[in-house]
């Protein structure tokens, strides 16, 4: 059975009650290919309002969830609260909220369990920065994150992996198909020695740094992967052209 093919928009900290409206009148209106499966990730402020105007057929995710089910925990929000609304996923282990909010492997670990155990399906973001790429440590720091969930995650089938190198992220520069293909394979092997066979045959692997409607297809066609976590582009029109990227 083939991995369904998954693409994801993160639109970040990005984005007005106007623009996202817009966004998703323009993926309301359009032929999307009814094989991919498509999530769309606005700002928290603005999840409802997505929930409300997309059809059934595309899940709404939130950029983060915390690990506590209530309490005095400022600016947070709980997996309970994102089921309440309707929002059956979240974005997790971003390298924004790793680098920029020092999150720890620890911390993203514990919040996936919490929204895993909850029901929420998780896109588990990992990547290395350049300076791991050229010290020859992608590896070595995609497994060490992924690790830190499987220590405390046994059920993966709610879990969508994104390989996102941090070097290209946002920057233009995407991985060659080879470099990312490679990672991907390398995470595939992992999965097998680490969780299961069949966590390695199901688990969707996404690629995310900079994709285009320009280079999708070509990323697309690698054998491991399975779709894409996209961020300035998700908010153009040509992110149709991304979800459409397997047609
Ligand atoms: C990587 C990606 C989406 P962008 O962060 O998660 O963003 O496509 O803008 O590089």
């Amino acid at each position: 059975m083939g991995r369904q093919f998954f693409v994801g928009g993160n639109f970040k900290m990005n984005g007005t009650i106007k623009s996202i409206k817009d966004i998703v009148e323009n993926l309301n209106k359009a032929d999307l290919d009814p094989n991919t499966e498509v999530v769309i990730a606005p700002p928290a402020l603005y999840l409802l309002l997505v929930r409300e105007h997309l059809p059934k057929g595309i899940e709404v995710a939130a950029q983060n969830v915390f690990d506590r089910p209530n309490g005095a925990f400022t600016g947070e929000i709980s997996v309970e609260q994102l089921k309440d609304s309707g929002i059956t996923w979240t974005i997790l282990g971003h390298s924004e909220r790793r680098v920029i909010l020092q999150e720890d492997d620890q911390f993203v670990a514990s919040k996936t369990k919490a929204a895993i155990d909850g029901g929420l399906g998780v896109i588990l973001c990992c990547g290395e920065s350049l300076e791991q790429r050229e010290a020859g440590k992608t590896i070595e720091v995609v497994t060490r994150q992924l690790k830190a969930v499987a220590d405390k995650v046994k059920d993966w089938s709610k879990i969508v992996i994104a390989y996102e190198p941090i070097w290209a992220i946002g920057t233009g520069k995407v991985a060659t198909t080879e470099q990312a293909q490679e990672v991907h394979a390398a995470i595939r092997a992992w999965l097998k020695a680490e969780v299961s066979s069949e966590a390695a045959e199901k688990t969707r692997i996404l690629y995310g740094g900079s994709v285009t409607e320009k280079n999708c297809g070509d990323l697309a066609k690698q054998p491991d992967i399975d779709g894409f976590l996209v961020g300035g582009a998700s908010l153009k029109p040509a992110f149709v052209d991304i979800i459409n990227a397997r047609r």
